[in-house]
């Protein structure tokens, strides 16, 4: 394995201070700063030489385990053969492979991709083209954009307009117009629900109706799309309810509403099923993906729509010279990027990965649950190779307990991740059950010694 550069493995305030780090709490990261250096299969390697299991395979995004050599190969040949093409007026092969790739693997009808470098960018893509859709239909009145509560969508200014994290979208002032359906975490309205295996099944498909409402109050020709994650995954995998989504698709088509799945987490492998949609047996009119689809080794999303979407688009762009969407990034479709996802897609198949999930899921739902007796567990919920463990808050400081227990258990050499009052695990496809076991033991013990 290679060597980590010592010169690049400082650690003094001043050295990190320079880096505004994402998501994270730089104080404290800096005075106890967690380097990773190395990785292989499903685990880390830290500064100080630890093996650090990889339970939410990177950030949701590392399904294979890391290090796969056919896609650092397939990196490093592109890299050599064409590093950069322009995005705009020019092709290059990788990104219509990419394309027809994504086709096969997604529910048919999804036949279009545009191509972005994040999850965020994703979102924001998907949103821009619901509005644009119906502006080329000849209904520009419909702009307003639905989400749900507890839902992740990034964080530009879109996705955190739809999104229903309240941390995520307060201090950044008014978004867009868009309003929001009620979350799907059934035991935060009834306890009874509270330790759900998979998808609930007693009760919330209901909640979709709700939909019905917001329909009523903003009507239907004032509202562009409805945009879902099918599992909610940051805000602590929030499963549906059964019927829940195909609810959501029958009111959706009935009021002439495009349907949007945030499949950022829930695809390529994550539920058992190349995506959520196929998981679920529901198919959107668009289908937003990221993370997995380069397992992680290079910046890349997707928006993948319905002909009917694309075909409007080339329908009325004007003469053919005219550009039909005025929307793109300099790295739309950057050729490593999509060199690292064919490869990655291929390795996917390859390895069967869909059908170890599924293989593992039953394995993985009983170490979870072991969890429901483990101190301050007030709910879990599973799906897949995916777990949200909800902690009872310490009063006035709901992160505190999940950061103590992510910690405790980064000591005992494994990563977990920690959001809002929860604990997320969602280990790598390639794992194995006695990882799950231990994984699940060192959670325990850190649970329990945590006050
Ligand atoms: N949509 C969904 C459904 C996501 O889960 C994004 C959009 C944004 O993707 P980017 O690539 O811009 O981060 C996400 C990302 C966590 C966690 O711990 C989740 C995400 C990212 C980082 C951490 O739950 N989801
Ligand atoms: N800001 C400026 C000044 C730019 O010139 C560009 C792209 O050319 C952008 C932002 C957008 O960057 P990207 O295409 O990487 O999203």
């Amino acid at each position: 394995m290679n060597q980590p550069n010592p010169k690049l493995t400082r650690t003094d305030a001043a050295w990190l201070d320079a880096h505004w780090m994402p998501f994270t709490g730089n104080r404290e990261f800096k005075a106890h700063p967690r380097m990773l250096v190395a990785a292989e299969g499903a685990y880390f390697t830290d500064a100080d030489g630890r093996k650090i299991l990889d339970g939410l395979s990177g950030l949701w995004c590392t399904g294979l385990g890391h290090g796969r050599r056919e896609i650092v190969e397939a990196i490093s040949r592109q890299a050599a053969m064409l590093d950069y093409a322009p995005a705009f007026q020019f092709g290059h092969p990788q990104s219509f492979a990419l394309a027809n790739k994504l086709k096969e693997l997604t529910p048919d009808g999804l036949d279009h991709v545009f191509f972005t470098c994040s999850g965020s960018e994703t979102v924001d893509t998907s949103l821009k083209i619901a509005r644009a859709y119906w502006r080329a239909k000849g209904q520009g009145t419909k702009t307003r954009l639905i989400g749900r509560e507890r839902g992740y969508h990034g964080v530009n200014f879109g996705g955190i307009s739809v999104g229903g994290i309240a941390a995520n979208r307060k201090i950044f002032g008014q978004g867009i117009e868009a309003d929001h359906l009620p979350h799907t975490q059934l035991a935060v309205y009834d306890k009874a629900d509270a330790f759900t295996r998979g998808m609930p099944t007693r009760r919330g498909a209901e909640l979709a109706d709700d939909l019905l409402r917001l329909i009523a109050l903003h009507d239907a020709s004032n509202i562009a799309a409805v945009i879902v994650e099918p599992i909610a995954g940051s805000a602590g995998v929030i499963v549906p309810p059964a019927g829940y989504l195909q609810r959501l698709r029958e009111i959706c088509t009935a009021n002439n509403i495009l349907l949007i799945f945030d499949e950022v987490i829930t695809g390529f492998g994550r539920c058992g099923a190349y995506t959520g949609a196929a998981a679920f047996g529901v198919t959107p009119d668009l289908l937003n993906c990221a993370k997995q689809i380069t397992n992680g080794t290079q910046p890349l999303g997707a928006v993948m729509v319905k002909k009917d979407i694309y075909d409007a688009f080339m329908a009325t762009g004007g003469p053919e010279y005219m550009v039909e969407l005025a929307h793109g990034y300099t790295y739309s479709a950057h050729p490593i990027a999509c060199a690292a996802g064919v490869a990655a897609l291929d390795l996917l198949v390859q390895d069967k990965a869909i059908d170890r999930v599924t293989a593992l899921a039953p394995h993985f739902e009983n170490a979870v649950h072991s969890l429901k007796a483990a101190k301050h567990v007030t709910d879990i919920r599973n799906f897949g190779l995916a777990a949200g463990i909800t902690l009872a808050p310490v009063p006035g400081e709901p992160a505190k307990r999940p950061f103590e227990v992510a910690m405790k258990c980064f000591d005992a050499g494994v990563y977990v991740r920690y959001g809002g009052d929860t604990i997320q695990i969602a280990p790598p496809f390639i794992v194995e059950k006695s990882e799950i076991d231990h994984l699940v033991s060192v959670l325990g013990d850190a649970l329990d010694k945590t006050a």
